[in-house]
């Protein structure tokens, strides 16, 4: 396993054709956009940035939404909104599978775009942290593709939400290199990189180290105990770790094991 599965020896990354022709397009759309809409993954707002479309639309009036706030913690969700606002951004909580959720997404773009009239807004971020979903919500019916795994939307496309208001939808895009090994097994984890990237059983194992570290009176089991007690075991005692973990991820993702955040906002 260690020699091709070790998450900090095995530098994941994850940049493919599409995304690099992606990034090109956003930013010769950019000049049509009035505002940008990123979607950030509210269990680490900041391994889930994109320093990249910082850099590509700076002066661009932006909304940030943290997405999937229903899996983390409502109150590390509210640090963050107060730092947001302290940097003089706006930040706000969805769950893009509710649509009430989205429905204030509607309403922030609403006052954005004051009296002015039509307004276009592009919506990015790193994959399946929930573009697709919000714009769906916000169009009330399903028209982008979605679906639980990193990568699903591969090329740009507009969506008329209001007779005044267009959205666009883009691909996940991840940055070239992933900064440190905890943003690595983090992204992995909440489900950024596609399954095949990585070893999950190392994602799950830094994930418990963590979770002891970081939440010793959550009741998270560990990889083995989690498999004997899901049936992972196979004849003669031995458990199918692999199996296992993937079955782990997912419940990570359901939120079985609680609303967890990785990164917390510096305080004031
Ligand atoms: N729990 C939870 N799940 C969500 C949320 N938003 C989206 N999902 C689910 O997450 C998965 C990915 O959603 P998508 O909308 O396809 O994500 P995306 O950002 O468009 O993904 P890419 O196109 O791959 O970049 C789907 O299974 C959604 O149902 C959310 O706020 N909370
Ligand atoms: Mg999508």
């Amino acid at each position: 396993m260690a020699s091709h599965g070790g998450v900090q020896e095995a530098q994941i990354q994850w940049y493919p054709g599409h995304m690099a022709q992606a990034m090109r397009k956003l930013g010769e759309r950019l000049r049509i956009v009035d505002v940008l809409i990123e979607v950030l993954d509210a269990r680490l707002p900041r391994a889930s940035s994109n320093p990249a479309l910082d850099r590509l639309a700076a002066h661009k009036p932006r909304v940030i939404l943290l997405g999937r706030e229903d899996l983390a913690d409502p109150h590390a969700t509210r640090e963050w909104m107060a730092w947001y606002q302290r940097s003089g951004r706006t930040a706000i909580p969805v769950n893009g599978k509710d649509q009430t959720s989205v429905k204030r997404v509607a309403a922030a773009l609403g006052a954005l775009a004051g009296e002015s009239g039509t307004m276009r807004a592009m919506v990015v971020g790193i994959p399946n942290t929930g573009k697709s979903s919000i714009i769906n919500g916000l169009l009330r019916r399903t028209a982008a593709k979605t679906e639980d795994k990193a990568g699903v939307t591969r090329s740009l496309q507009w969506f008329r939400v209001q007779p005044k208001l267009e959205v666009m939808d883009t691909p996940g895009i991840l940055v070239p290199k992933i900064a440190t090994p905890e943003a690595q097994w983090q992204l992995a984890l909440t489900g950024a990189l596609p399954r095949e990237r990585f070893g999950a059983e190392d994602v799950v194992e830094h994930f418990v180290t963590w979770s002891r570290e970081h939440h010793p009176q959550a009741n998270i089991p560990d990889l083995e105990t989690f498999a004997r007690a899901r049936g992972f075991a196979r004849r003669g005692g031995e458990v199918d770790l692999h199996n296992a973990a993937g079955a782990y991820l997912k419940d990570f993702n359901d939120g079985k094991f609680g609303r967890i955040t990785f990164e917390r906002a510096e305080p004031a």
